[in-house]
């Protein structure tokens, strides 16, 4: 509960741990002498710069669903925490895109950005008893599933629930199946207020086939970063409801769920037939075809686009890595088997092959049930 009273002891681990794997830092006695005193005196504590910078490496390198984590030290932390109005929270996340790397424009080829590198804006903590901003949007840049009189769904079916919130409280896409949602700010001053992203800040990559012509008129595209918006980046007792992160994209997570999902956009009976597969039997394996073309012209098409992406099988090697480097500093690395195996070809990357630790550390990010709306 992110607007619960501090807990002494989470600080206090979150302390030692901060001083002892930061020797430059100093002992940790002093500063813990004073984060107790703050406690006592105002019932919370506020972070140093440093303290929440390599807080949130920590909670990167805690996240136990993440395969991306061998570049957990090079996360770059934006310090958001005197942003108040909606309008100042619009600008650091506008900002946010930009410094990611995802400027560009709509059109990808010729975009300035694509060079993604991993971010974490860092707004201000939860304070006990007070109401707190956050964004409702499960990521900053999501595109909007519309309802149509048939039943069907024109754009991402995830999004179904949130558009017709959006619709709500009056927004109006253009109905096309890759429309760019608006944030949806709250703030306890203002409520939830509207912003639409400029189209500068959302990079998108139009996606292609490195031999299929006829795949480009599909008319697919994705956007270049994922920024999830809507998790609570826990550090030493301390809740932060706004901290949206980014990495880079793994290539299956659009090619075999975004696209591929019978739930989302559902792609693999289009595909199969127009590679003319055999969609009358299973054993055909039109499914398995078709997933593996899609996945290459996301691949294909990203590289094309000079946007940063990794296939699985490069970002399970850097996973396996990042084990034996963890192992060889003393630590184990938690790990979640079911989110940290790819969504296709499993047994072909090494990560399949083994077991995990399996613990929930903090610091980390908790997905707030809330903050769905
Ligand atoms: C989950 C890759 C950076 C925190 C994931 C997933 C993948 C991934 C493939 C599983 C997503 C899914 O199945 O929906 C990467 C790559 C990165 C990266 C390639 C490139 C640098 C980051 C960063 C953070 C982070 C910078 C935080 C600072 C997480 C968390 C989850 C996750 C918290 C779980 C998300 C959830 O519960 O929905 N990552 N990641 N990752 N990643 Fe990373
Ligand atoms: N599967 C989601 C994104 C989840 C997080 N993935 C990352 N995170 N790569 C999707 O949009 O497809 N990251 O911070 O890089």
């Amino acid at each position: 509960d992110p607007a619960a009273p501090v807990d002494v002891a989470e600080a206090e681990e979150f302390v030692r741990q901060y001083h002892a794997e930061n020797p430059r830092a100093g002992y940790a006695d002093e500063r813990l002498a004073a984060v107790r005193a703050e406690i006592d005196a105002t019932g919370t504590y506020a972070h140093t710069p440093e303290e929440l910078t390599y807080g949130a490496k920590l909670a990167w390198r805690n996240a136990s669903r993440c395969i991306g984590r061998l570049y957990w030290r090079n996360l770059l932390v934006l310090d958001r925490r005197s942003d108040r109005t909606p309008q100042e929270i619009y600008f650091g996340l506008v900002q946010h895109l930009e410094v990611a790397g995802g400027a560009g424009s709509r059109s990808g080829r010729h975009a300035r950005g694509g060079n993604i590198r991993p971010v974490v804006s860092v707004f201000a903590p939860a304070v006990p008893g007070r109401p707190y901003a956050r964004v409702w949007n499960e990521q900053l840049i999501r595109y909007a599933g519309y309802r149509e009189p048939d039943g069907s769904i024109v754009g991402d079916p995830g999004q179904e629930q949130f558009t017709a919130s959006m619709e709500l409280y009056g927004w109006k896409g253009e109905g096309t199946p890759f429309d760019v949602l608006p944030l949806a700010i709250e703030t306890p001053e203002h409520g939830v207020a509207l912003y639409e992203l400029p189209e500068e800040a959302v990079l998108e990559v139009p996606i292609s086939h490195p031999e299929y012509p006829w795949f480009a008129e599909l008319g697919l595209r994705w956007h270049a970063i994922p920024a999830i918006a809507n998790q609570r980046l826990t550090i030493g007792g301390i809740h932060y409801p706004l901290a949206p992160f980014n990495g880079w994209y793994m290539g299956t997570e659009i090619g075999a769920r975004n696209f591929a999902d019978p739930d989302r956009y559902n792609l693999l009976p289009t595909v199969a037939q127009l590679l003319h597969l055999d969609t009358s039997t299973e054993t055909s394996l039109w499914r398995d075809r078709a997933l593996v073309e899609l996945n290459r012209a996301v691949l294909h098409s990203f590289e094309r686009a000079g946007v940063r992406i990794s296939d699985h099988h490069t970002e399970a090697a850097r996973f396996l890595e990042h084990v034996r480097r963890e192992e060889n500093a003393g630590r184990k690395v938690p790990a979640d088997w079911t989110w940290i195996v790819p969504p296709m070809s499993g047994a072909a990357t090494p990560v399949f092959h083994r077991y995990y630790h399996e613990a929930d550390q903090r610091p980390n990010f908790y997905l707030d049930p809330e903050a769905q709306q």
